[in-house]
């Protein structure tokens, strides 16, 4: 991996994901793909090129791949579940006929190409408790189907093709850069910011609903260290269960008032994001990961607490 195309490279995942690959990979070019109306900006623009690439415009994908000898695509052009929910067609079209195009140019120009899943590729008869790495993948949503065709066809194409496709299943992000939007976990986000900004929060998920979060830079070494592993160690590649902490929003406002005594949380359960997170898994077994490429997680919800609340406070205060 040395020339990387981000496509998504200013939403939640691509805007650090872009950062640390331009820090991390030496001799090489990361280009910041985007769509009009998100432009990147500040270090992002100043630190490498940016090229509009729409995942749904596979002419416009492969001339910036031909342009700077890409050899690695992240796909993060998504939309989230619970925007998903809202706009069915519009996720298909992203997720499912993007991702064609992406693997289409990827079998041509021979680019490996990481395209996320996510706890949302299960459903309500996976086994929620240490869901297994190879399981039963039922999802209700469209996010959910899309994800579960992302990992069917990523694979098809690296047995059919060769096309060198990897990924993982992400639990919910946590972050302190870039916020999420549409997704059934921004929760986890926003009730940090609650906090720091010293108002209550509503919360949209009842409590009892347990679900695989994760801290970002966690995350962000997941997605590079599964396009650096060895080939040969792989038995599986789309899509690895990948977990690091599991908790309810009683856990987290807990964890919170232990730095804000004060904070109040109010629930006003969505139930669109209530039904999601009730098909979702509680908890992934992530022991293929593990054995396969050394995944290992440096975030527990402590140590993720005490550094989200820092950077808000330095952001926001
Ligand atoms: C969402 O909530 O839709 C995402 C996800 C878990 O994939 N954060």
């Amino acid at each position: 991996m040395k020339n990387v195309l981000v496509i998504g490279s200013t939403g939640q995942i691509g805007s650090e994901l872009t950062m640390k690959l331009r820090r991390e990979i030496p001799g090489g070019v990361t280009v910041a793909g985007y769509i009009p109306g998100a432009e990147p900006k500040g270090a992002l623009l100043e630190s490498g090129p940016a090229e509009q690439a729409d995942v749904c415009d596979a002419k416009q994908i492969a001339a910036i791949v031909e342009k700077y000898d890409i050899d690695a695509i992240y796909n993060l052009a998504a939309l989230l579940s619970a925007t998903a929910e809202k706009k069915p067609l519009l996720a298909w079209d992203i997720q499912m006929n993007g991702l064609i195009n992406i693997l289409e140019v990827a079998r041509e120009k021979r680019c490996a190409v990481f395209t996320p899943s996510s706890i949302g590729s299960f459903g309500p008869s996976t086994p929620h408790d240490n869901t297994p790495q190879d399981t039963i993948q039922r999802p209700t949503s469209m996010y959910g189907v899309t994800k579960v065709a992302t990992e069917l066809l990523s694979d098809y194409y690296f047995h059919k093709y060769g096309v060198d496709t990897r990924s993982v299943r992400f639990p919910g992000l946590i972050s302190y850069t870039t916020l999420p939007g549409g997704g059934t976990t921004d929760y986890a986000v926003e009730i940090y910011y609650a906090a720091v900004k010293g108002e209550t929060f509503v919360c949209p998920i009842a409590p009892g609903t347990y679900m695989d979060m994760m801290y970002m830079p966690d995350a962000l070494r997941a997605a590079v260290q599964i396009m650096q592993a060895d080939p040969d160690k792989l038995v599986h590649r789309n899509s690895f269960n990948i977990a690091s902490m599991s908790f309810d929003p009683e856990t987290i406002f807990q964890a919170i008032r232990k730095e804000y005594p004060d904070f109040r949380i109010r629930y006003e359960v969505d139930p669109v994001r209530q039904g999601i997170a009730d098909s979702w898994p509680d908890k992934m077994d992530d022991s293929c990961a593990r054995a396969e490429w050394g995944w290992k997680p440096e975030f527990d919800l402590e140590s993720m607490t005490a550094d989200m609340i820092m950077h808000l406070k330095e952001k926001l205060l």
